[in-house]
């Protein structure tokens, strides 16, 4: 694939689908994965989905999309958004342009979610929007790279 973009998805969203529909929606994740593949090959742009439950298999995610050539990432980091310096650290280290995604505003939830360790280092931030907002988030992200 000429242009490819990771999508990647931190701790419990492999939940999608399957429990609180009323804070995160219905789709599950691979309907979400699907429905983003379209919308990326529409464009000429491929989609490298990871999704783990584990910090360190994001942290390589992202080191092996920037080695591999990848060019931007979608991320949803679930609750690292939160507290992950090393996540931080990551997409600073590898200068892979991100956008922060989030299925909730989490703006208007408990206070501990109104923090983010990522969003200065990301391109942009989407969320609030249940799965659309990852299709605004990776529309986003291909206008930015064309
Ligand atoms: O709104 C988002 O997308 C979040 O990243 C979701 C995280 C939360 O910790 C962030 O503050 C905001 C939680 C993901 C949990 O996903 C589940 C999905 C279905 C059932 C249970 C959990």
């Amino acid at each position: 694939m000429a242009r490819e973009i990771l999508l990647l998805n931190g701790p419990n969203l492999n939940l999608l689908g399957t429990r609180e529909p009323e804070v995160y929606g219905s789709d599950t994740l691979d309907d979400i994965v699907d429905g983003l593949r379209r919308l990326a090959s529409e464009r000429g742009f491929g989609v490298r989905a990871v999704q783990s439950n584990v910090e360190g298999e994001l942290i390589d995610a992202i080191h092996m999309a920037a080695a591999d050539g990848l060019l931007g990432a979608v991320f949803n980091p679930g609750a690292y958004t939160h507290t992950s310096i090393a996540l931080r650290d990551a997409i600073t280290g590898t200068g892979l342009p991100v956008v922060e995604t989030h299925l909730s505003n989490v703006h208007a939830r408990e206070e501990f979610r109104h923090t983010s360790m990522l969003s200065a280092v990301c391109v942009g931030v989407v969320g609030g929007f249940g799965p659309m907002s990852y299709r605004l988030a990776l529309d986003a992200l291909m206008t930015h790279l064309d």
